[in-house]
Parts: structure tokens; C-alpha cells; sequence
């Protein structure tokens, strides 16, 4: 398996590859060295979006086209290794969606799971299964799959969120079912906050019995997260490869808030410089406060809040910061849990 190296390829052996080829059959030994290799070789690459850009364009985007016949105004984060396929990471999509003041994005479901992540305003909404969550920046919000959302924007500023989806994991397993509300935005029929205050508490209903993988928690509002990480910086021991690092995790079993997508926050404190990490599951970060630059093998990437990169599986990658930061991330090491394939690798720092 170690060895790249194929058969060699005789007259014969063409001429035999060239008549099953017409049979729809393939010899797997000219192909096994790349199917099953020693460690992960992805096409995902390293890159890094800058707000300033993506911000522009997307508001650009905003005279072009209306929320509604959009359905969804969002430019999408494409993977320079990936182009053509609205995909971040091989298993992930992510964009940036724009809902500017008095516009409403048409409620909708499917079986993608999606999380958004707050970039830039503050008052928008987006509606999940009859709940209207308000959105402000660094609030982490889920929308679960088959949950029924519209998102709309009663306030006076654009709202800019990050898009986190499963879609190309749902595109492989062939599993995507899709379906539009009668009415651009369902009814609300709970009030604001009800599922932070009934399930994010630390406290559960006495008779609950969870009925989906999904946390029941919409918001997982950046208030909170901040203040647990300012109060945990007192007492704890950075961690060498994370600064402090904290994964959203869901009410009904301390599992990721999410059956597909893991996401965390971490705090970068003035100063740091991680060691270098790798770990199999290709990652999406953005900074929320702080300035500061990660290394990603050999290539270096200076960000500052709301810029987006991406770091694919496998890639060594240390970050370094000037200031105190704080980075979101997401990936699929929900799923690569719950198959036993998570790798990772801390250097020397076990
Ligand atoms: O807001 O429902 O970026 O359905 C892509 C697909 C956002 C959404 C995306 C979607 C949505």
C-alpha cells in the first residue's frame, strides 16, 4: 500500500483494459494506490477569503438579485482545489448570505443540516420550526434538518451570516429531499428564546425524551460562549495545540450540536503560538475578535475578524496571535467520529 508505483502497462494488458473498458469494468490494480493511500491526499487546499471581498461582492450581489427570487442571496466559499463544485472541504459547503433591511428569505426544509454563523448586524431573524431566534454577531444558530426556516431582516443594517451546510455529504449519499413553504414565512408559534431558556440551562424537562439528532438549542448566542471562556482562562492551562478550546455540544447527550458538523470556539490568548496539529478532518474557521496569522504547512495566512480559511485534512497547522483571539470553526469530525476514522496528531504535545 505504501508503494505508488502501478503495474507496468504491456501491449497486451492495454488491449485486455480496452475490451473489459467497453464492459464497464476496471482493473483495480491500476488504480488501488490511489483509492487506498497510506494517509489522507485531498484536493481540498489551504485559502484564505478576506471579508473585505467576499463583503463586497456579496453587496454588490444585493443590487443584482432579491433575497426572494434568489431564495437564498449567497456567494459561495469555493475551495480553489474543488472550483465548480460549491464546496469548502470535500464533505462541506459554506457561504455568505446577505438579507438586507425588510427583506425575507422564503421559508423552505431539506435534509441538509445547516449552521450559521453571524458575521456582520444585529435584529435579523431567522425563524426554525415556529421559533424566532434574533441574530447577533458570534452567535453560532442551527437550523436542523427538515426544520422548516425562513430569515428575514427587520432591522435598518444588511445582515451577513456564514452559511455552514452538509450538502456535499448529503450529494454523496444521494439523500437530499427538498420542499418550499406555501407561505414565504411560516407561523411563529413560539416565543423567542424558548428553546435556550427550556433546553440550554443545564436543565432538561423533566419528561423530555429527545426525538431528533439535533440539538434542540437554535442559538447558541456568543454572549455566553465569550464569558465561559473569559471565566475558564482564570483557572485553566492552555492547551498547547488550542489556546482554550470549546465544542458546541448538544442538551440531550454532551454529543456535537449537530448530527453531521462539529463546531467549536476557541480563545487565542495575546502572545500565543500553538504548537503545530493535525487532525483528519479538514476544518473551516473564521475569527470572530483578534488579529493574527496560521501556518498551514509552509504557507502562511494572516486574518483578522470575519475572514474565512480553510485547513484540509492532515495539514499541519499552528496559529500565532498578537492579541487576545477568538476563532469559530466547523467540520465533519461529528461524522468521522461515529465512524471511528478521527485521526489526530499533536506533534509532540501528547
Ligand atoms: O439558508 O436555507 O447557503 O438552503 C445554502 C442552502 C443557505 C438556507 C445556503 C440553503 C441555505
Amino acid at each position: 500500500m505504501d508503494n505508488d508505483a502501478k503495474p507496468a502497462v504491456s501491449a497486451e494488458r492495454a488491449a485486455f483494459y480496452d475490451k473489459i473498458d467497453k464492459k464497464n469494468l476496471t482493473p483495480l490494480w491500476s488504480v488501488l494506490g490511489d483509492l487506498v493511500t497510506p494517509e489522507p491526499r485531498s484536493k481540498c487546499q489551504a485559502y484564505l477569503w478576506k471579508y473585505a471581498d467576499a463583503r463586497a461582492a456579496l453587496l454588490e450581489a444585493g443590487d443584482l438579485i432579491t433575497a426572494k427570487e434568489a431564495e437564498r442571496r449567497v456567494l459561495i466559499y469555493e475551495n480553489p482545489g474543488l472550483r465548480g463544485q460549491s464546496r469548502i472541504t470535500t464533505s462541506l459547503y459554506a457561504g455568505l448570505q446577505l438579507v438586507l433591511p425588510g427583506e425575507v428569505a422564503p421559508a423552505h426544509r431539506h435534509t441538509q443540516s445547516a449552521l450559521r454563523f453571524v458575521m456582520e448586524g444585529s435584529g435579523a431573524h431567522t425563524t426554525v420550526d415556529g421559533e424566532k431566534t434574533t441574530m447577533n454577531v458570534g452567535d453560532f444558530v442551527i437550523t436542523p434538518q427538515m426544520a422548516w426556516h425562513d430569515h428575514g431582516n427587520g432591522s435598518d443594517q444588511p445582515m451577513m451570516w456564514l452559511d455552514g451546510l452538509d450538502i456535499p455529504l448529503i450529494q454523496f449519499l444521494d439523500a437530499s429531499f427538498a420542499e418550499s413553504h406555501p407561505d414565504d414565512e411560516q407561523e411563529v408559534s413560539r416565543p423567542s428564546g424558548d428553546s435556550l431558556a427550556r433546553y440550554g440551562a443545564n436543565m432538561l424537562p423533566v419528561d423530555y425524551a429527545p426525538g431528533k439528532p439535533s440539538s434542540p438549542i437554535f442559538n447558541y448566542p456568543y454572549e455566553r460562549t465569550r464569558e465561559s471562556l473569559e471565566v475558564m482562562r482564570r483557572a485553566d492551562a492552555i492547551d498547547p495545540c488550542h489556546g482554550l478550546k470549546m465544542k458546541y455540544v448538544n442538551p440531550n447527550d454532551g454529543g456535537y450540536a449537530m448530527p453531521t458538523i462539529a463546531t467549536f470556539m476557541q480563545l487565542l490568548p495575546n502572545g500565543l503560538k500553538t504548537a503545530r496539529y493535525r487532525s483528519t478532518d479538514a476544518t473551516i474557521f473564521t475569527a470572530v475578535e483578534g488579529r493574527g496569522r496560521t501556518t498551514i504547512d509552509d504557507q502562511v495566512f494572516e486574518w483578522e475578524p470575519q475572514d474565512v480559511f480553510v485547513v484540509p485534512s492532515w495539514k499541519w497547522v499552528s496559529h500565532e496571535v498578537d492579541e487576545d483571539a477568538t476563532l469559530f470553526s466547523f467540520s465533519d469530525r461529528a461524522v468521522q467520529e461515529k465512524l471511528g476514522l478521527w485521526r489526530e496528531d499533536r506533534g509532540t504535545n501528547q
